[in-house]
């Protein structure tokens, strides 16, 4: 899949001394809905990656309709990091989507003060699990719509019914190749965060 960025087109390749604080978040969501993406997308260091070509053994487990591309998923993880202002520093691990990897999860969470969770409506129902082990783990979420080409588009709405998300859970939606939409839901997320620290609602 090789990395999203040039070395000549790092922006940042250190922390710059004037942050003050920095967060882990998780990006989540089942097979193939573009965590891997995402993560090269907004990150300003090269991302580390986990990806090995997919075995027969996941063929008839894991949906790969509407994945042409696709030939890896990731074993382990993404890693990647984005400033987000002068201060603030994003630590983004994105999470294997397969299911045999789902024990992974619980070391991943580990300090993680929220995640952005990815959707693809073609399969939208995949996304109970991710969302059930979040909240188990009380881990707050976001989510966000990856549009694929070719996928059906639908309200807002009615995917929030869909996923019966709680009223005040954000949903945005995004082109994880894209990397302004894909950080504006990630902003998104981090105001959510924030505002529920500022008022007491911690999720853990
Ligand atoms: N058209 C389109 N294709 C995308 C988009 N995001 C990802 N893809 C493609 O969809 C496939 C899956 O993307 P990945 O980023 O590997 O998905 P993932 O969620 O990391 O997959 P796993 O780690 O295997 O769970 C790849 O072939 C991507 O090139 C998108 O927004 N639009
Ligand atoms: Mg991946």
């Amino acid at each position: 899949m090789g990395s999203a960025l040039s070395p000549s087109e790092l922006v940042v390749d250190y922390v710059p001394q004037t942050v003050t604080r920095s967060v882990k978040l998780l990006v989540a969501g089942n097979f193939g809905v573009g965590k891997t993406t995402f993560v090269g997308s907004v990150s300003e260091i090269r991302p580390l990656r986990t990806e090995e070509t997919i075995t027969e053994a996941s063929v008839g487990i894991d949906d790969m309709a509407g994945l042409p591309g696709k030939s890896t998923t990731t074993v382990a993880m993404d890693f990647g990091r984005i400033t987000l202002n002068s201060q603030l520093a994003l630590y983004l691990f994105g999470t294997p989507g397969q299911r045999r990897f789902l024990p992974m999860w619980e070391e991943l969470s580990v300090g993680a003060l929220g995640a952005l969770v990815l959707v693809d409506t073609r399969r939208i129902e995949k996304a109970d699990e991710v969302l059930s082990v979040l909240e188990e783990r009380g881990v707050p979420y976001s989510v966000a719509v990856n549009e694929f080409e070719g996928a059906q588009r639908f309200p807002l709405e009615e995917i929030r019914d869909a996923l019966d998300l709680a009223p005040g859970t954000p949903l945005t939606s995004l082109d994880a190749r894209d990397r302004m939409r894909s950080l504006q839901s990630l902003i998104t997320l981090v105001e959510y965060l924030f505002q529920r620290q500022t008022t007491g609602l911690t999720g853990r």
